[in-house]
């Protein structure tokens, strides 16, 4: 791939749209825009950034009425001159200034390869690349908030930081090494292991990010529990904030699992109805519970709803036996009529779930049990909602191998080994920090990132 010829390419999405955007990046970027734009002021002469009226025409035919901007080197996305001709959106218009263009000697880009140039140009690490794709896939507020800062530079950071402290450690061990006869301070052993030791910590650390970082892009499941009638398709329902399962005064109405996403604190949960747990001679009903005991053992939390009017009795009892290897919320619901059991009862008969008042009927208490939800979902995940996230399996993977090695190198440490042996190890781990910003990243791992983006980006 030659990364020195201009590439074009439709930045804006398939279809028909407002706005189209044609985007070129190389040194000869600017010199075909002018080729092709008629407008008050010639791109060449444009200041970087300004914003010019015109048409694109070709050959005297008059292709499409655009808005045309310079962004020069090394101040654009790719650090080479870049220009946007935004035209009418609709996929003929966009295509016809794409071929024009073209035609004046850019070649069409390849996937993700404006981006690749910002990072051979040094403005982006390859962190902060990958993280521009997670930013534009995105499905949930908070993995895109997430990927935004990685984009930003705050993982490269992190593990820049991590990097320059083990090549000080790297530093110190080879002096001694080179100069061990003369006066070069003593590295102790002991104090070595405790900074090797440190840094694993972060390391690791940070690797234990991704199951959080994993949650927030896809979110998980949560199904709402109990016996028939406690309120559990109500629930959904007020969740949802609409009516979709159907509600009524009979037990065992909702008969087999229902299915819905919502959006809970920015995180994506698909919550399932299930139909309620008791012995039953239907047959229908009983193939729902069947079901129902499939979506306990998949998901990742149980709504156990209880209803607070009543006392509660063995059927809930057995309903708690039955979800209890997984984490759950009690949520007592029907808070709005004369209150039997409330919350000190719950916690006392489900030790170690969190439990909520609710009314799903008139619809309060929600915004708690919403809490408690997320808090629920991100518990145990490592990381915090203030701290960087690991989003990307090669990152986690990388972190791994970093940290496997440090773990070695205590060990030669320990074992009594030359510090050689540690030197090497430690520089294992420095690769393959090195490897998640792109400093020590074969081709090969690059055209595989690169190829995952859409063109255009
Ligand atoms: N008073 C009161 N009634 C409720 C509440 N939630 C549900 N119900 C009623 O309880 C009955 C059973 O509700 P439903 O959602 O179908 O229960 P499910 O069998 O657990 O799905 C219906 O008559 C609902 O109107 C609540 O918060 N307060
Ligand atoms: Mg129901």
């Amino acid at each position: 791939m030659d990364t020195n010829d201009p590439i074009a390419a439709i930045s804006t999405p398939v279809g028909t749209g407002g706005i189209g955007i044609v985007r070129l990046s190389g040194p000869r970027a600017v010199e075909i825009a002018d080729a092709l734009f008629v407008g008050s002021v010639r791109p060449v002469q444009a200041l970087s950034r300004q914003l010019l009226y015109g048409k694109v025409i070709e050959d005297g035919e008059e292709i499409d009425e655009v808005l045309l901007s310079v962004m020069r080197a090394p101040h654009s996305y790719t650090t080479e001159d870049v220009v946007e001709i935004n035209g009418h959106g609709g996929m003929v218009a966009v295509r016809r200034v794409l071929d024009a263009v073209c035609r004046k000697g850019a070649r069409l880009a390849e996937p993700g390869e404006f981006t690749r140039r910002a990072f051979l140009g040094g403005r982006i690490d390859l962190a902060q690349a990958e993280a521009v794709t997670d930013v534009i896939r995105a499905q949930t507020e908070r993995s895109l908030r997430s990927a935004y800062r990685s984009m930003r530079g705050e993982l490269s950071e992190q593990i820049t930081a991590l990097r320059s402290r083990l090549l000080e450690e790297v530093a110190r061990i080879e002096l001694t090494l080179d100069f061990s006869d003369e006066e070069v301070p003593f590295v102790d052993p002991e104090e070595l292991k405790d900074r090797i030791a440190a840094i694993r910590e972060e390391i690791e650390r940070l690797s234990a990010t991704f199951q959080r970082g994993k949650i927030e892009r896809e979110g998980i499941r949560a199904a709402i529990v109990g016996k028939p009638n406690v309120g559990k398709s109500s629930l959904m329902n007020a969740l949802l904030a609409e009516e979709r399962v159907i509600v009524t005064p009979v037990a065992g109405t909702t008969r087999d699992s229902v299915e819905e996403r919502v959006d809970i604190e920015g995180l994506a949960v698909s919550l399932i109805d299930t139909a309620g747990i008791r012995e039953t001679a239907d047959i229908i009903e009983s193939a729902g519970k069947q079901r129902t005991e499939t979506e306990i053992e998949d998901a990742d939390l149980i709504l156990l709803v209880l209803d607070g009017s009543m006392k509660v009795d063995e059927e809930d009892r057995s309903v708690g036996r039955a979800t209890e290897r997984i984490k759950r919320i009690v949520v007592i619901n029907k808070c709005d009529l004369p209150r039997v059991a409330d919350r000190a009862v719950a916690e006392a008969i489900f030790p170690g779930a969190g439990a909520v008042e609710i009314s799903a009927k008139e619809r309060w208490g929600l915004a708690q049990l919403e809490a408690l939800i997320a808090d629920a979902a991100l518990d145990g995940t490592g990381g915090s909602s203030e701290g960087i996230v690991v989003q990307r399996l090669r990152h986690k993977i990388c972190l791994d191998r970093a940290s496997a090695a440090l773990r070695i190198a205590r060990k030669s440490i320990t074992e009594g080994l030359s510090y050689e042996y540690v030197a090497l190890d430690l520089r294992e781990s420095l690769d393959a920090l090195g490897e998640i910003v792109g400093e020590t990243t074969t081709e090969e791992i690059l055209n595989h990132i690169f190829s995952e983006f859409c063109i255009g980006k």
